[in-house]
């Protein structure tokens, strides 16, 4: 039986390569163009997608299992209808903040306060609809796909919705962070089918998985 394990190129590869090692899998070829990389366990085989494509694999069956930013798996189970996935494992990598950030010198209480229409530009349009209809703040939505940080420059947004990890980015663009919607890190997911079918085989890997997380 074999086991598919999505991962997106980039710090989950990065993170999660070192917990499946001390799992004893050890990911070949990583450094090929290819998009299907084996493993020293014959069982086991890691798929590279888009970060953004990891649920949608996983839920869909073309992965067993992977690795998503709590970030982009809450974002697709709203676009899903909300239907969480199974996530077992937090992983505890790639982690950093979801949070508002506007530009130096706006002030965002007052137009909070004031019931202000601001306008939001994000890539994680369900997360910010949500935690903004939470407030009772009128927002615009608008999605990007990148780059968050130009809009507030550029006058097409009042505010962001995005990632913050050192805070570097927002402060080389003069920006601040205002408020933070919540905590992220990376979830190993699960396709509900494999983990019944295929349950023999996943038990062992995700007990490796726990005890490698324990410091
Ligand atoms: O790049 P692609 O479009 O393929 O996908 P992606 O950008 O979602 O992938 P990737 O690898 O950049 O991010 C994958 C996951 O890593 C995210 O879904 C998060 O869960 C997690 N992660 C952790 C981060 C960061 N830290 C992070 N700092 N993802 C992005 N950033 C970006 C952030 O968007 C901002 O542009 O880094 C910048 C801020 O960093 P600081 O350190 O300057 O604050
Ligand atoms: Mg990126």
């Amino acid at each position: 039986m074999m086991l598919t394990l999505a991962l997106s190129k980039g710090r989950i590869f990065d993170d999660t390569l070192p917990l499946l090692k001390a799992a004893g899998i050890e990911v070949q070829d990583a450094n090929s163009r290819a998009l299907i990389l084996p493993t020293n366990q014959p069982g086991v085989r890691v798929v590279l997608v888009r970060a953004s494509d990891v649920p949608t694999y996983v839920q869909h069956g073309g992965a067993d299992l992977g690795v998503a930013g709590l970030d982009v798996l809450l974002e697709h189970e709203a676009h899903q209808g909300g239907t969480p996935m199974l996530r077992p494992i937090d992983l505890k990598i790639a982690r950093c903040r979801l949070s508002v950030a506007v530009r130096k010198g706006f002030d965002y209480a007052a137009a909070v306060r004031q019931g202000a229409r601001i306008r939001v530009a994000t890539k994680y349009t369900a997360l910010a609809r949500q935690h903004f209809a939470d407030k009772g703040v009128h927002v615009d939505l608008i999605k990007l796909y990148g780059s968050m940080e130009l809009a507030p420059l550029t006058g097409l947004a009042d505010a962001i919705v995005d990632l913050v990890s050192t805070g570097s980015t927002l402060k080389a663009n003069d920006l601040v962070e205002v408020e933070t919607l919540m905590p992220i890190s990376s979830q190993l997911v699960l396709n509900p089918v494999s983990a019944r079918l295929k349950r023999d085989a996943l038990q062992p890997l995700l007990q490796s998985l726990r005890s490698s997380l324990q410091p």
